[in-house]
């Protein structure tokens, strides 16, 4: 006498692994079951993460996690398939080196955060770093005591945003290159509480000392020139930071807007005296604006010979920025954006 063996027809589920990105919406990806006359069941270790509905389709995407899903095709369960499926935050495909590009050069990045105000580091702000606006993140890092964080990125470009509270988020671009990357060094301003603007100059190694100059009408009459031999007039504006070696940043806070045009300039101190200079144009500078309004604008310096930048003006009747972005030259601070 023989023994039958009860031996399963082939039958087999594909795909066997799935590793998908998080996504706000539900992603139903059909399975193929392979095999004559089945009609199988599942049944997942976590619905919540990935499970199958009645339509045969695997639904998933909504939350991270694993889910292991069985299928067996007779009530006895036996002869058993797996499905594994994996939902992952985009961020980790970013990084993971199966999904990514020959990118280049891996870069040590070191970079720093500051207060707009006093240029003190500002520890337990989050960077986080990615490729676009939009896309996953790449990096992300709080700094440490002394405002610093510090990554591994490849070259490239790339966009930044640094967020603490009681300050405003910033953004910007980042140039990362095994040269010398440039964008990695934040300032972030405090939020405004009533305050019209936040000005906020930078620049590179040289030259050592640009200063910030706003011109504008007081509140009872006359006028005012806030820059580093007059750095507070009241009801009007006050610098904050007169730095003198690289770099910035130097502030300027804006007290209030009263009808009248306000004048912002930027001064190349360092070559005050000469009439040819390029210094300024090639100093890398950029000034940012934080407004009461939300608004942000960032202006660059012009390509230009010249040892002022007036960089825009503000009409206090409307609010209205104008850049202007004209490049002269001036030797005497006091006569700076007249
Ligand atoms: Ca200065």
């Amino acid at each position: 006498m023989t023994e039958q063996l009860d031996i399963p027809a082939y039958w087999e589920i594909y795909p066997q692994s799935i590793r998908l990105s998080l996504s706000y919406f539900e992603q139903r990806i059909p399975l193929s079951v392979r095999g004559s006359g089945l009609n199988p069941q599942f049944i997942s270790s976590n619905p919540a993460v990935a499970y199958v509905d009645d339509e045969g389709f695997l639904v998933s995407g909504l939350q991270i996690g694993n889910a292991m899903i069985m299928a067996w095709s007779s009530d006895a369960r036996q002869s058993l398939r797996h499905l594994n499926v994996e939902v992952r935050d985009p961020s980790w495909f970013a990084n993971h080196p199966d999904f990514l590009l020959d990118l280049g050069t891996s870069v040590h990045l070191v970079g720093s955060v500051v207060d707009a105000l006093n240029a003190r580091p500002l520890a337990g702000v989050l960077v986080t770093i990615r490729r676009s606006e939009e896309g996953p993140i790449v990096a992300q890092q709080i700094t440490d005591a002394s405002g610093q964080y510090e990554m591994e990125l490849f070259e490239g470009l790339y966009v930044y945003e640094a967020s603490t509270p009681n300050y405003i988020d910033a953004h910007g671009l980042l140039n990362v290159l095994e040269s010398g990357s440039s964008g990695q060094n934040i300032v972030l301003s405090p939020e405004l509480n009533g305050q019209v603007a936040r000005i906020v100059l930078q620049w590179g190694l040289n030259p050592r000392d640009l200063d910030s100059h706003l011109r504008g009408p007081r509140p009872g009459g006359g006028t005012f020139h806030v820059y580093y031999s007059t750095d507070y007039v009241q009801d009007c504006g006050e610098l904050d930071v007169d730095d003198t070696s690289s770099y910035g940043p130097e502030t300027i806070t804006m007290h209030r807007l009263v009808a009248g045009t306000y004048r912002y300039s930027v001064h190349d101190y360092t070559n005050r005296n000469s009439s040819t200079s390029t210094g300024l144009a090639g100093s890398g500078a950029t000034v940012k604006v934080f407004y009461y309004d939300g608004r942000e604008y960032t202006f660059n310096v012009p390509n230009q010979p010249g040892t002022v930048w007036n960089v825009f003006e503000i009409n206090g009747t409307t609010g209205a920025i104008t850049a202007l972005n004209q490049m002269e030259f001036e030797s005497n601070p006091g006569s700076v954006g007249i």
